[in-house]
This record gives structure tokens, C-alpha cells and sequence, in this order.
């Protein structure tokens, strides 16, 4: 490399290169000179910011030691690596991960206690990283520290939103969104304004044939908007990896067309085009489980994919391999259709830029690409009208079309007789305007295409994919259950749980081989291990309760069953079938008499979730949710025995104190909807249990924990259309409860009875397409055989216990193993040396 310091004189690089803290002293030494020179502070001036800011970038320093060695490696290894492309990464707080990574959380915290701060207090002071909504984006962050836990070269691709997921606040029980701004000190992050991209819209497409002869296509005339790098450290358990998470911004493009605008005179319209440049990376589109279409929306797509893509060819290129070696070289997984723009984006590199055949460059694209579906949900898929591609990407437009025809013309030949087949796979939907099918055009463009969890991967074969199936046999299509990582789930979250299996199990080992939990089944029936386990689940209820009179006022019995049910607010995930369930417990406790209360098992019923802000049924739940706390927490004959609970502004951090401190978490999906859901694995990973339907994964969890430790309820996913069906047909009747439920809320006892109509026609009166009355009866038995199982403690204790030590299976490492495995055809790289070299510094 041309810039590289010649052999002869680096001995005074190696001399003084960073070695990083590693002691309590030097720790305070980084941090207080970060403190005192980076923030222009001093003792006078110090508070708990200023104290998280100076942690932070002394932990900063030393990540960027190992991420610098780790990328060096990386190249001269020379292998392939791994790259994850996902609109989303929801990646929570990085301070305590990485401190607890490193293995030097116990210095920082002797060290913050002798500058005069608590290490909890401090960690508390950084804003979450949450550019992203829910299970996919933080499948996205679990990966990360799973590929850098395990030694993979694998680097992440994603936007640097200038606003992440909104704030969540509640006013008068109604959802109030507030921006995100979360750029104002963000430590973990590297400017490369030396690594830019620059990204080409709209334009046409001139085809002419050159002077050699040859058919030359070249796509003109288009508006630049430059991407600029921003790396994020991701710190690997135990392991001097740390690997990169590169996030791309949008800024007006420096190039002559700008120049021109100011040299002459206008001004005004060329700042107006440089913020609409930084437009495009402003905002990350709030929607779980939906996509609209906008136009914005597309650009993100397009400028993301053809940065990442530059990204990784010219990586590739300085290796000067062939272009064959490319997919020896280069793994990129899809993580749903967002970044399927880069399919079409190599192809017209491989071609139009580097001259290659057609087919020749079609094998390389489809032998580099994978695709993980997330959802069956067809107002998920995504789908873009052609004119619109064609105004903001014309070249592109013409690569699908020829994809399309290739594809095509080899069904043709496959299927003969088949017209309508031809119809049904074709990326083009003939309707007004056409559209393009992102997800048909993921699968034909990748080697493999799987989904998260078994009963989704079966579903997405014989249900939206299954003439993909019928096409190129079923091997094409593959299952990956989802995972969690254990170090941000359990170890963070949970330290003193974490702890007492480690003392236990000898070390903390489990936390790098998950399936070591096993040995925890000897301590089952072990009287003081439960005393002790039972001891942390209380204090982190205490812990929950302070939070939840912090936050909302209401103050709970940390002696209660709490019953939680956290996770985006969505029809299909049925937090009204929830909230109606508790409203009938509500009116069982009005009718008991003072012997039958007594016996009753107290509750505090938990939610939590942001609604999409155009999602007016989510937005109406949350409402119906505030409403009814407000009454039941407040009703004299009710008192401890029931509490309802709304969380404001659920997110990563939340988590980490809401999931720990649950006796039952809810996930509830109509059976078939939930493609995995992983939030239920870091339930029962802490000692809670599970009320659920037989759905995404928790049919693996309850294979795995065994039946008797989950509490299953509901019609199966196969019996769903059909039920759906005589709906249609108004062949159904609303169960007599839940009608009693809804006459109560009709009477206007929560208020407004107006404000909750629609909840209940679109059960009495418009089919109930979640099956919400279906289920209603056998939700509300299985609530009443949780209140009796939780009053034998010691049974239930035992239950969870046992729980967790057959958990080994939903870690995020075992996941990405697979991946690697059957997908991306990867070894992790060896860090022994590394390792050795740290062990003696
Ligand atoms: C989701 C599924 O709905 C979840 O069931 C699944 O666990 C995750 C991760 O695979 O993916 N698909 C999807 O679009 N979202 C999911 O959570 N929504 C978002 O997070 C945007």
C-alpha cells in the first residue's frame, strides 16, 4: 500500500503505538485526560455526562487499538469475509457491552468509584444507538456480536440516521412521537471523511456502440449525492476481534455541478440541494412489518446499496484477484428485501463498468448474495412501481427487466404448458402502475434464501415462495432459527444471575458455549441454588418496580406475578386480546366476594411498544391500555390484586431492566404471523416463562424446554384460513365473555366508549381476522392455570431453572454458525497469536 510507513522507520511507531488501558490506573489516567483535554473539563465541572463522556472514550481508545489490529489481520489473511447488509441495527447502549466485552468492567467500576461516580449512574447516561424498530434490527445487533464473538471478518453495511426510532411519550393515555436526535455526542463513532462514495439518481441511459465495435451502455447525466463513512466499533466477547459496523451519511455531492451553482450566484438553491442530499439519510422509516412505497424510502435504498457495493469492489480489487474469486471472496446476506437494490447494482457494474458477459457476471451475483425473509406478511412485502424506479433509476429498471426475461424464459423452458406460472413468478406485477416484487427478485438473485425460524421457513415453501420451490428445488430454500446474544442478553442484563451460573458452573464459559447451561439441571432441586435465584428475580422486580413509579407514577407489589408483554404494538401480535383478557379478570375481581379476592393471585399486568405513528388501530390499543389502568389502578376492591402497567418509549435499554424482572412474558401471534420473534428466548433465558401460541419460535422453545414449562393456548396455523374462511362467511359467533367485555367498555367505563370502537367491530363486525375471539377462551383458562402454577413457588422456581438450562440453542452464535455453514461457506479467522501477544502485555 502506497501510504504505508516504509520498513526502516517504524521503530518509532512501534515505540509509541497506544497499548490501551488495562489496569484501575491507567483506566483513570485515560479517562480523566479525556475528561480534562477532549471535554475541556476539570474536577470543578465534572458531572455524570461529562463522567459517561470521558469512560466512553477512554473504552473508545481501546477498541480502536484491537479494531485497527483486527483489520490488518483481516487483510492479510486474506479470506473471505462476511457482509451484512440491513437498514436496521438496533444496537442499544455500547458502553457497558463493551466494557463487560473487554473484560474490564470490574476496572471501570473501581476506577469511576475512586473519581467519585457510580458505574451504574454512569452507564445510564448514554442515549441509545436505535436505528431500528424491533426483532429485525436487533437481530441485525446480535449478529454483529455474535460474528465478532465467533472471529468472523464480517463488517455490517446500514445508514447513519440523523434520527433513529422516535421517543415514545404518552399524554392523556394517546401515543405523542418525539425526534430522535441522538447525534449530539456519540463517542463510538469514526468520521471517514476520507472514504466517500459518490451515488448517481435519475439521469438516462445511452446505449451506442463503440469505436472497437462493441455494444457500450453508459448511464449519464444523474444527480451525485456523496456517502461518507462512519465506523462503529463492535467489540467481540473475550476475543481481541473487534470488528466494524459501517454506517454511510448522505451530503451534497462536492462535485463541479455544485461549484457552479455558487460560483454563480445561487446560493439559495445550492443549499437547498445540499440538504436535500442529507435528506436522504435523515430519518429511519418507523414502520415494523409495513412498507409504503415513498419515494425517500427508495433513495435510502438505492444510495446504501451502491455505496456498500463501491465499499466492498474496491476492497476486492486491491487483492488484484479475478473477478471469478469474487464470490471466494465476498458473502453478502440480505437481511429482508431492503438492500435488494444491490443485486442489481453488481450486475450493472460486472457489466456495464467492467465489461463482463451477461451470464458470466449473473453467476458471480447470484453465487455472492443471500436472502433471510423476516415475514409472510403480504402488506410487508415490498413492492416499488416501475415508474418510479424508472424515473429514479432508469438503468437499473432495464437490468430487472432483463433479469426478469432470463428467469422467465427458464421457467418457460422448465414449464412448458404453464402460462399462468409465468404470471405468478414474474418479477413484474402486471397491475396499474406495474410493480416490481423485491422479494422474487431477492430469491432469484441469491443461492440461498431462508427464513428464521422452522414453522416460518416451512410456511414461506408452501405458501408465498412455493413456486420458487417448484423451480429450483427445495435445497435452495433453508431455515435458520433465530438467536440472541447471551452477552447483552443474560450477562449484561441480568449480572447477578449471570454470576450465581457462573459460580455454579465454574466459569463463564456458558457465556461463549451456551449449551454448558445444561449443567445447570443438576441444581434443579438444589435448596439454596433456588433460594438464591429466586432471590435475584425478586430484587430485579424491585428493581422494575422503582422504574415503573419513576416513570409512570404507579406503584406496584414487587410480590406480584408480573406479567409482561413488551414488543412493537401490531393487530397481529394481539395486545388486545391482552388488554380484553385483563378487563374480564377486572370484572371477575368486582363480582368475587372478600374470601374469593384473598385467594386470588395478585397481578401486575406489564405492556409496552411504540405504535407506527400512521398505524391508527396500534395507536388506539395503547390508548385502551392507559384507559384501563387508569380505572383498575385506582378502583378501592381492586387494590394490589391487579395493576395495568403502559411503559412509555420501550427500547433497547428498557429491555434490559423489563426482561429480567418478568414471571410470564406474553406472545401471543395468530398462529402463523410471529416469523420467529426472538424477545421470548430472552424471557425464558432469564428465568421467566412463556404464555404463547404455537408460533415462530416458541414451537422450538417448547421442544426444547419441554411442554410442561411453556403455556401453550390457541388454534393452530394450520387451522387459520380455514377459520378465516367461515368469518367470511359470518360463520362465527363472538365468545359470550369477550362480548361481556366489550359491553363494559361500551358503557363508557373507561372513558369514551367512542375512542374503542373500531377494536371491537373489527372483531364483531368485520371478520375478526386475528382470530382474536377464537382464542379468547382458552387465553383466559390458560391466564387462570399460570395464577395456580405461580402459587407453588418452589415448583415454579424449578420450572425456570430448568428452563434456562435447556436454552443453549437460541444463542445468536450458534445462528451465525449455521449461517456460515450452509449459507456463506466461511471459517471464523484464527486470533491465536493475538491472543497470545495480549496475554503476555
Ligand atoms: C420480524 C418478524 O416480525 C419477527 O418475528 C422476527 O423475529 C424478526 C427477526 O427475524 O423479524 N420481521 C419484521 O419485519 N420485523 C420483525 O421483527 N419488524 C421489524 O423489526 C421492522
Amino acid at each position: 500500500v502506497e501510504s504505508s510507513i516504509p520498513e526502516h522507520m517504524r521503530e518509532a511507531w512501534k515505540k509509541y503505538a497506544p497499548k490501551g488501558f488495562t489496569t484501575k490506573d491507567e483506566f483513570e489516567e485515560t479517562t480523566v485526560k479525556h475528561i480534562e483535554t477532549t471535554l475541556a473539563r476539570s474536577l470543578f465541572n465534572c458531572d455524570e455526562l461529562a463522567a459517561y463522556s470521558g469512560t466512553a472514550l477512554a473504552f473508545k481508545d481501546r477498541l480502536i487499538i484491537d479494531w485497527n489490529k483486527t483489520q490488518q489481520r483481516q487483510t492479510f489473511a486474506d479470506q473471505k469475509r462476511i457482509y451484512y447488509l440491513s437498514l436496521e441495527f438496533l444496537m442499544g447502549r455500547a458502553l457497558d457491552n463493551a466494557m463487560l466485552n473487554v473484560g474490564l468492567k470490574d476496572v471501570a467500576k473501581e476506577g469511576l468509584g475512586e473519581l467519585g461516580f457510580r458505574i451504574e449512574d454512569v452507564v445510564n447516561q448514554e442515549h441509545d444507538a436505535a436505528l431500528g424498530n424491533g426483532g429485525l434490527g436487533r437481530l441485525a445487533a446480535c449478529f454483529l456480536d455474535s460474528m465478532a464473538s465467533l472471529n468472523y471478518a464480517a463488517w455490517g453495511y446500514g445508514l447513519r440516521y440523523r434520527y433513529g426510532i422516535f421517543k415514545q411519550e404518552i399524554e392523556n393515555g394517546y401515543q405523542v412521537e418525539i425526534p430522535d436526535y441522538w447525534l449530539d455526542f456519540n463517542p463510538w463513532e469514526f468520521p471517514r471523511h476520507d472514504v466517500t462514495v459518490d451515488v448517481q439518481f435519475y439521469g438516462w441511459v445511452n446505449k451506442y456502440t463503440n469505436d472497437e465495435g462493441k455494444q457500450v451502455v453508459s448511464w449519464q447525466d444523474g444527480e451525485l449525492v456523496s456517502a461518507v463513512a462512519y465506523d462503529v466499533p463492535i467489540p467481540g466477547y473475550g476475543t481481541p476481534t473487534v470488528n466494524n459496523l459501517r454506517l454511510w451519511s448522505s451530503k451534497a455531492s462536492t462535485g463541479e455541478f455544485d461549484f457552479a451553482k455558487f460560483n454563480s450566484g445561487e446560493y439559495e438553491s445550492a443549499v437547498a440541494d445540499e440538504q436535500r442530499a442529507e435528506t436522504i439519510s435523515a430519518v429511519l422509516y418507523p414502520n415494523d412489518n409495513l412498507e409504503r412505497g415513498k419515494e425517500l424510502r427508495l433513495k435510502q435504498q438505492y444510495f446504501w446499496c451502491a455505496a456498500s457495493l463501491h465499499d466492498i469492489l474496491r476492497r476486492f480489487k486491491k487483492t488484484k484477484r479475478k473477478w471469478s474469486e469474487f464470490p471466494d471472496q465476498v458473502a453478502i446476506q440480505l437481511n429482508d428485501t431492503h438492500p435488494t437494490l444491490a443485486i442489481v447494482e453488481l450486475q450493472r457494474i460486472l457489466t456495464d463498468v467492467e465489461g463482463m458477459e451477461w451470464n458470466e457476471a449473473w453467476d458471480i451475483v447470484t453465487k455472492t448474495f443471500g436472502y433471510t425473509n423476516h415475514t409472510v406478511l403480504p402488506e410487508a412485502l415490498e413492492k416499488w412501481s416501475v415508474p418510479l424506479i424508472q424515473h429514479l433509476l432508469p438503468r437499473h429498471l432495464q437490468i430487472i427487466y432483463d433479469i426478469n426475461l432470463n428467469f422467465l424464459q427458464q421457467v418457460e423452458r422448465r414449464f412448458p404448458k404453464d402460462r399462468e406460472m409465468l404470471s405468478r413468478v414474474s418479477i413484474i406485477e402486471e397491475s396499474q402502475p406495474k410493480m416490481i416484487r423485491m422479494a422474487y427478485l431477492a430469491i432469484i438473485g441469491s443461492h440461498k434464501v431462508n427464513g428464521v425460524a422452522e414453522l416460518h421457513s416451512d410456511l414461506i415453501k408452501t405458501t408465498i415462495f412455493k413456486d420458487f420451490v417448484k423451480i429450483y428445488g427445495p435445497d435452495k430454500f433453508t431455515n435458520v432459527t433465530n438467536g440472541i446474544t447471551p452477552r447483552r442478553w443474560l450477562h449484561q442484563a441480568n449480572p447477578r444471575l449471570s454470576e450465581l451460573i457462573a459460580s455454579k458452573l465454574g466459569s463463564y464459559e456458558f457465556l461463549k458455549d451456551l449449551t454448558l447451561l445444561n449443567k445447570l439441571e443438576a441444581f434443579v432441586e438444589d435448596k439454596e441454588f433456588k433460594k438464591e435465584w429466586a432471590e435475584i428475580k425478586y430484587a430485579n422486580k424491585v428493581r422494575m418496580a422503582q422504574h415503573i413509579l419513576t416513570a409512570t407514577g404507579v406503584s406496584v407489589n414487587p410480590k406480584a406475578l408480573f406479567d409482561v408483554q413488551v414488543k412493537r404494538i401490531h393487530e397481529y401480535k394481539r395486545q388486545q386480546l391482552n388488554i380484553f383478557g385483563v378487563i374480564h379478570r377486572y370484572l371477575a375481581i368486582k363480582k368475587m366476594t372478600p374470601e374469593e379476592r384473598k385467594k386470588l393471585q395478585p397481578r401486575v399486568s406489564i405492556f409496552g411498544g411504540k405504535a407506527a405513528p400512521g398505524y391508527w388501530m396500534a395507536k388506539t390499543i395503547i390508548h385502551l391500555i392507559n384507559k384501563v389502568g387508569e380505572v383498575i389502578n385506582n378502583d378501592k376492591d381492586v387494590g394490589d390484586l391487579l395493576k395495568v402497567i403502559f411503559v412509555p418509549d420501550y427500547n433497547v435499554s428498557k429491555a434490559e431492566i423489563i426482561i429480567p424482572a418478568s414471571d410470564i412474558s406474553e406472545h401471543i401471534s395468530t398462529a402463523g404471523t410471529e416469523a420467529s420473534g426472538t424477545s421470548n428466548m430472552k424471557f425464558v433465558l432469564n428465568g421467566g416463562l412463556v404464555i404463547g401460541t404455537l408460533d415462530g419460535a416458541n414451537i422450538e422453545i417448547t421442544r426444547e424446554i419441554g411442554e410442561q414449562n411453556v403455556f401453550l393456548f390457541g388454534n393452530l396455523a394450520e387451522d387459520v384460513d380455514d377459520l378465516r374462511h367461515n368469518h367470511f362467511y359470518g360463520n362465527y359467533q363472538v365468545n359470550a365473555e369477550l362480548l361481556k367485555v366489550f359491553d363494559c367498555i361500551k358503557s363508557g367505563t373507561f372513558g369514551d366508549e367512542g375512542a374503542f370502537g373500531a377494536l371491537i367491530s373489527a372483531i364483531v363486525e368485520h371478520g375478526d381476522f386475528y382470530l382474536v375471539s377464537d382464542d379468547f377462551e382458552s387465553y383466559c383458562q390458560t391466564q387462570d392455570l399460570i395464577d395456580e402454577a405461580y402459587k407453588n413457588q418452589d415448583e415454579w422456581v424449578s420450572k425456570t431453572i430448568l428452563s434456562v438450562s435447556r436454552m443453549g440453542f437460541f444463542t445468536s452464535d450458534r445462528c451465525i454458525n449455521e449461517y456460515a455453514d450452509s449459507i456463506w461457506n466461511i471459517e471464523p479467522l484464527s486470533v491465536k497469536e493475538e491472543n497470545e501477544t495480549r496475554a503476555r502485555t
